[in-house]
């Protein structure tokens, strides 16, 4: 980097030497000549000095004619380091008498013969003199003339002496400014290297390692354009793997995409959670419910359009009434599209799988949020054995050799290499839908080598940023010996290849015939919660998770109620947290922190009409979070570090209306693609308080402005396009390994008859 910043540097530094070259060839004539002016002028007095000292003896010695004393009088002169020579000529113009070192050559120094003006410099073949002269009187008349020679040739030296000075400056000068046009050149090429890198990654206010929260005003034009070039290069790439165009992404499209591009070929998904949970309700009568994960939110448009089998944990205390003796049950239960196989697992495989090693060890791993990992060897080996269970369920759906495999999530890390060994011709797609954390983090785990050696049986892993990409790449080279292409994004691990790759994943595009007009949900929440008409309201809606920033929230309502007490009153943020792992002591302590901090902020404001914070700690329906959504005037999604954040995008998309803002942490995935949104930094309390005002006041237009943006892009890049570009890049790898097994066979015919 320092040389490409050298190399731009060159550009100005170069110029720059010729000026001051320049400037000093013109500057070094000038001072010698101004040098020489003063010096001559200088002399010009000496001489005068000089003679008017001398002038008295010598009229009297020439009067005598003592040519002695004048000698001596004229050597004891020239003494002088600077007096040159000295001699009296007389008014015939008759040179009389002269020191021993007068130059023959000067004789009287009388006007040239030419007529021109006699000179006082005069060059010498010994060096260049200076003559001046003094007439030498009586009260009456002149009788000769004092020539005083000086010696000019220290004016040579000091005139040597500047010119060296003079460089000497400007050289130093050169490098200072070059010195200073280096570092100072340097600095700013690595602060706009960095930006360029963010919007090129579309890291723009989020970075985990350094987080960068808003780009600096001069690089603002400069993102527009970069942005728009990236989103050009993209749709170009789409383009020639044979996309119509990110517009296009519907699950017809991606049915089609299975039947031609996969060759129809089945699907199964595995996950932890069910899309669709039975419960037994106090009544006796059976419920379904949908559970609250933006992993299912995702999935299950994915299943709708292709159809297939999902695998998942059969957790609800009505879910083994409704299944057939295969453990099957059509779902959605009002309208079939594909079949929920259920895998049963027992309270101890629950506890060690699912809460110990999924969520107390593997969850904290991954989310930097301050909670420490737990790693017991009783979760790790319930979690070696519900992986078996579960693959043994995918093997056992599998209608053919060669399924199309979806493993979802962190609780699935050791299944892709059990599938593998059983169907080695599957594809096998996991996609980590959380933070992959930085190689030395993922290190504490002390089953990492197992956990990648799992992950690693699969076709295609994806993740959802560049950033967990890139730190997948890097643990595995750190830990296992792989063979790692960072150009394709491939390991190539036990003769098997894996494509790793980024998949930012998002929600299907709503189609709400049947949703409440805004001003309806508008008028109908505020009513519902006992509030005026004209009170605004911020929404959060999250599983209650330590790592979604809720505690920050809501300090960042309190101050900004500090800051603007103006809203005081007129503001409450409606937060539904849905409960969540609230078997695990760290989730029921959060939930009490939670409810404390929630209480506090009210109990301050207890006079105000409205209290700032509405707390809800319980699962709500679809339907009740949509007409939330549309009621309020910033939606806040905080989290202190998330894969995604699918809440983020249906707000957006809950918006028809182009109402709204979205406050969001930089520490989403979602804040990589959203950058119309408030990005805020939630560890900064008075951040977050200024973004939730901002965009409690922002004018309509601003919001429209920002709302068209972010939906347009939600509505393109959805959750279709998501399944989609897997499914592609799927079909490309099985494409290759056809025409791979194809060569393999010919050059083995070409090598038995050569044999
Ligand atoms: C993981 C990653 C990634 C919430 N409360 C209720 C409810 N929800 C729904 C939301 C949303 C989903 O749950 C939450 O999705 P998120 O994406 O915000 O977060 P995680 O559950 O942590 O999901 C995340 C995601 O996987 C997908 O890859 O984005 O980063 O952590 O859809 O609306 N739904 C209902 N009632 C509730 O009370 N019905």
């Amino acid at each position: 980097m320092l040389s490409r910043s050298f190399k731009l540097s060159l550009r100005f530094i170069l110029p720059l030497a010729v000026l001051l070259g320049l400037f000093a060839y013109i500057l070094v004539p000038l001072m010698d000549s101004l040098t020489l002016r003063w010096s001559v002028r200088d002399l010009d007095n000496r001489s005068q000095l000089l003679a008017s000292t001398l002038q008295l003896p010598l009229r009297e010695y020439v009067q005598a004619n003592d040519r002695v004393r004048i000698k001596r009088l004229f050597d004891s002169a020239v003494q002088d380091e600077r007096l040159f020579a000295l001699a009296y000529c007389d008014s015939n113009e008759k040179l009389l008498y002269q020191s021993a070192s007068y130059p023959a050559s000067l004789g009287c120094w009388n006007e040239p013969a030419d007529g021109s003006k006699r000179r006082s410099l005069v060059r010498l073949p010994r060096g260049p003199v200076h003559v001046a002269e003094t007439q030498i009187r009586d009260d009456a008349s002149v009788f000769g003339r004092l020539i005083l020679v000086h010696d000019m040739s220290f004016i040579e030296r000091r005139s040597a002496e500047t010119t060296k000075y003079v460089l000497g400056f400007f050289a130093l000068l050169a490098v200072a400014i070059s010195v200073l046009t280096l570092v100072v050149s340097h600095l700013s090429w690595r602060g706009w290297l960095a930006g360029v890198k963010d919007v090129l990654r579309g890291q723009l206010g989020r970075s985990a390692r350094a987080p960068s929260a808003a780009p600096s005003p001069e690089m603002e034009p400069l993102i527009g354009e970069l942005r728009g070039l990236m989103e050009e290069y993209h749709e170009e790439r789409q383009r020639s793997s044979g996309e119509s165009g990110a517009a296009d992404w519907a699950p017809e499209k991606l049915k089609s995409l299975l039947q031609q591009d996969l060759a129809g070929d089945e699907v199964l998904v595995v996950s932890n959670r069910e899309p669709y949970i039975h419960d037994a309700a106090a009544d006796g009568t059976i419920r379904v419910r949908r559970p609250a994960s933006g992993l299912v939110t995702a999935v299950e448009a994915v299943m709708r359009a292709c159809s297939g089998t999902w695998i998942a944990h059969g957790a609800g205390s009505a879910d083994k009434e409704t299944v057939d003796r295969n453990d099957h049950v059509p779902v959605p239960p009002d309208n079939p599209r594909y079949t929920l196989r259920r895998v049963w697992l027992t309270k101890q495989e629950e506890q060690g799988y699912y809460y110990g090693f999924a969520n107390e060890g593997l969850w904290p791993l991954c989310h930097i949020a301050h909670v420490r990992p737990v790693f017991r060897s009783a979760d790790w080996a319930e979690y070696v054995k519900v992986n078996r269970r579960f693959a043994d369920a995918v093997i056992a759906e599998a209608r053919s050799d060669n399924p199309v495999v979806l493993v979802q999530d962190y609780h699935f890390a050791l299944l892709p290499r059990m599938v593998r060994e059983a169907l080695p011709k599957a594809t096998i797609i996991t996609f980590w839908h959380i933070p992959w954390p930085n190689s030395e983090s993922f290190g504490i785990c002390p089953w990492r080598e197992e956990i990648l050696d799992g992950m690693l049986g699969s076709t295609i892993l994806g993740f959802h940023t560049p950033f967990h990409r890139k730190n997948f790449l890097d643990t595995v080279d750190r830990y296992l010996e792989t063979r790692i292409e960072q150009e394709a994004s491939t390991i190539s691990y036990g003769g098997e290849l894996t494509q790793v790759e980024d998949y930012p994943i998002s929600i299907a595009w709503p189609d709400y015939p049947d949703l409440a007009p805004v001003e309806q949900c508008h008028r109908e929440i505020r009513d519902y919660l006992g509030v005026p008409r004209d009170h605004l309201l911020g929404f959060g809606v999250d599983r209650l998770d330590y790592t979604k920033g809720i505690l920050e929230r809501f300090q960042a309502v309190e101050r900004m109620l500090e800051l603007h007490p103006g809203m005081v009153g007129r503001f409450s943020l409606v937060q539904i947290a849905a409960p969540s792992r609230s078997d695990l002591e760290e989730y029921m302590s959060f939930e009490q922190r939670v409810r404390q901090l929630a209480a506090a902020i009210n109990e301050r404001y207890a006079g105000a009409s409205a209290p700032p914070i509405i707390l809800k700690i319980e699962h709500h329906e679809q339907e009740d979070l949509q007409r939330y959504f549309r009621a309020s005037e910033v939606c806040m999604v905080t989290s202190l570090h998330d894969g995604m954040n699918l809440v983020a995008k249906e707000y957006l998309a809950a918006r028809d209306d182009e109402g709204g803002a979205l406050v969001l942490s930089q520490f989403t995935g979602a804040a990589r693609e959203l950058h119309e949104a408030l990005i805020i930094n939630p560890y900064h309390i008075e951040q977050g308080a200024e973004a939730l005002y901002r965009g409690l006041t922002m004018p309509v237009s601003e919001q429209r402005e920002r709302m068209r943006a972010m939906r347009d892009r939600v509505r393109r890049f959805n959750v279709y396009r998501w399944a989609g570009h897997m499914l592609l890049d799927a079909a490309r790898l099985r494409k290759r390994e056809k025409v791979m097994q194809k060569i393999r066979a010919h050059s083995r015919g070409g090598l038995r008859r050569v044999g």
